[in-house]
């Protein structure tokens, strides 16, 4: 029996057995040699091994831009200036009197080294990642081994951050043993500390499923080691997550029919309520403003639009009731769309719209907790995201249906599983800015294409004089010359079709991002069940990773699964 399918613990309970090794440290610092110097203001000065360390990170990024911005100068410079002994505090004063070429050209050329190595000496540090993965890279939870995702703790640095983040340069600690809590079974051998260390903490807790944790320095949030997607747990949760939407499809028009009647409300809460859930219903909106850590963009959801948001048409483009949105969703990824709305809605945002300056919320009397409760209301487990989930899958399923053409071969037929899964991405605003290798990759995609096509006439061009020859000589020999010369030219043709379906599917992809909807929104037992009942190998639509993550579904579906 698929482990997946396995009797379930009772409710919040995540195992019964855990065991593990700890996580993997990162390498001491190693200082570097001698005749790596340090100037400062002109003149060499040997650090100590503490400042010397931090120093190396800034050196390492020396040739980026980041060590230019002055907030990353003035956070990296704070925080070194910790590390130093108080000799090298009063000497060192000024950032800009540094001098850290000589380190910066000594990383530069291990890179250099290392990318020189020798068949056998990157065959040295394979196996030894290997001996690492085997001995730490897998734990036991109740009676499965199971892949850990990330044992490796990460090496102490400089932060980065995205975008202008206020705490770039700052120094991200080394992590210790004295850092770190172990979550583990009572009845489970407990990983040793490294030898004169000690634990921050074991705790046997198994209402989580995180196997070690600690603080980071920088935000102070909680970092954790966890198990890999293609896990038992991850996969009854990716499978829970799918339940949940098909459940959904159950009961889809009922709430549909509720929010309508609620347009027309007495109440103002109840109005606006409606609205929103139409929006997260038909345009696949997210309820609240879901941030990134530290992102600072001025991103909004459903619940958060403000006036200024929206533009209402009676009429535009020959339709009427129109509704222009134009906002920063999430991730700063701008949504505009132009969609007709029911003349009720319509009047509705008229209504929540008036003596309202443009930087007032639309939605006056809602936010996302009032939104999510309604929604718990309606169905357990309904979130905004469980639409998405609904209406991506189900489009998908659609899509499918329609787009397979049975008699296509298998190249036409993924490109039609392409196409199913872009009508999704677009529905799910999952666009992307073209890759900047795009016009190069389309060229020699191009060349490699008018190529065939000269092969192609040329073939064509042999077949035919060996017809005609045939034709005169009669024999079993200039039969069998036509015979390999018409394979020859079958051949060609099927891989120049396989070329100009790559192609179309390379343009029409410019700039719409599959992974997201595909790894997130999609049930892969839909895409499962299409390759089953075509005949598509699995791998022409998940890469190793995805199949990893999908292990649950590739093994679940059947060729007639219905979401
Ligand atoms: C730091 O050093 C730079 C380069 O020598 C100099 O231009 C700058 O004025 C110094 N800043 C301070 C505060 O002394
Ligand atoms: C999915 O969303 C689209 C776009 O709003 C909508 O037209 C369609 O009716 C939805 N499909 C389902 C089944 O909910
Ligand atoms: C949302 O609104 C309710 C009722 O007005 C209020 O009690 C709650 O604190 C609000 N929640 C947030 C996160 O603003
Ligand atoms: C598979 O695709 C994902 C995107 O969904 C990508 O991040 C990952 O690196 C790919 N993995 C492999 C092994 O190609
Ligand atoms: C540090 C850490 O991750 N602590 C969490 C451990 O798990 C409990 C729940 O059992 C949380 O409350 C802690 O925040």
């Amino acid at each position: 029996r698929p482990q997946w399918e396995e009797e379930r613990h009772p409710e919040g309970i995540k195992w019964k057995f855990l065991e593990h090794k700890g996580p993997v440290f990162a390498p001491p610092y190693e200082p570097l040699p001698e005749n790596v110097k340090f100037y400062y203001d002109g003149k060499v000065m040997k650090l100590s091994p503490k400042a010397e360390e931090v120093a190396t990170f800034f050196a390492k990024m020396l040739d980026h831009e980041y060590t230019t911005k002055d907030i990353f100068r003035k956070n990296f410079f704070k925080d070194w200036r910790k590390e130093m002994t108080s000799e090298e505090k009063s000497t060192i004063t000024n950032l800009s009197k540094c001098d850290f070429t000589q380190m910066s050209q000594y990383f530069k050329a291990q890179t250099e080294a290392r990318k020189q190595m020798s068949k056998e000496e990157k065959q040295k540090i394979k196996e030894e990642n290997e001996r690492l993965v085997k001995e730490y890279g897998f734990c036991v939870m109740d009676n499965h081994k199971e892949r850990i995702a990330n044992f490796k703790i990460e090496p102490p640095g400089l932060f980065r951050g995205r975008g202008n983040h206020p705490k770039m340069g700052m120094l991200k600690r080394r992590i210790m043993p004295e850092d770190i809590i172990i979550n583990c079974s009572k009845d489970s051998k407990v990983p040793p500390p490294p030898p004169g260390h000690k634990w921050k903490e074991v705790r046997h807790d198994n209402k989580v499923t995180w196997l070690v944790s600690w603080t980071e320095n920088i935000q102070g949030s909680i970092k954790y080691i966890m198990l890999n997607p293609s896990s038992r747990i991850k996969g009854e949760k990716d499978w829970q997550k799918y339940e949940t939407a098909r459940r959904l499809k159950k009961c889809v028009d009922k709430i549909r029919n509720q929010y309508r009647e609620d347009w027309k409300s007495k109440e103002m809460k109840v109005r606006q309520r409606a609205v929103a859930l139409y929006f997260i219903d038909k345009l696949a909106l997210r309820a609240g403003n879901e941030k990134e850590e530290g992102e600072t963009a001025d991103t909004v959801g459903c619940c958060s639009l403000r006036v200024e948001h929206i533009n209402l048409h009676p009429e535009l483009d020959g339709q009427e009731y129109m509704v222009e949105f134009d906002f920063l969703g999430k991730d700063s990824i701008r949504y505009y769309n132009k969609v007709p709305v029911e003349k009720r809605v319509f009047k509705n945002l008229q209504l929540f719209m008036e003596n309202k300056q443009p930087e007032d919320d639309l939605f006056d009397r809602l936010n996302t907790s009032i939104l999510n409760k309604h929604l718990q209301d309606l169905m357990e487990g309904l979130t905004a995201k469980v639409f998405r989930t609904y209406n991506a899958s189900i489009t998908l399923q659609q899509q499918l249906k329609e787009l397979t053409t049975p008699d296509d071969n298998i190249p036409a037929k993924i490109l039609s599983y392409n196409r199913a899964n872009r009508a999704v991405a677009i529905l799910c605003n999952h666009q992307r800015a073209p890759p900047k290798t795009f016009e190069k990759s389309m060229m020699n995609l191009q060349t490699k294409i008018d190529a065939k096509k000269d092969q192609l006439a040329d073939a064509r061009r042999e077949l035919k004089s060996a017809k005609a020859d045939a034709k005169v000589r009669r024999d079993e020999k200039s039969k069998k010359t036509v015979e390999s010369k018409k394979k020859a030219v079958q051949r060609i043709e099927e891989q120049l079709m396989k070329l100009e379906v790559q192609a179309t599917d390379r343009e029409e992809n410019k700039q719409i991002a599959l992974s997201t909807s595909k790894l997130n929104y999609l049930d892969p037992r839909i895409s499962v069940a299409w390759c089953k009942k075509w005949g598509i190998p699995i791998e022409k639509i998940y890469n190793k990773t995805q199949r990893e993550k999908f292990a649950w579904a590739i093994d679940m579906a059947e060729e007639d699964y219905e979401f």
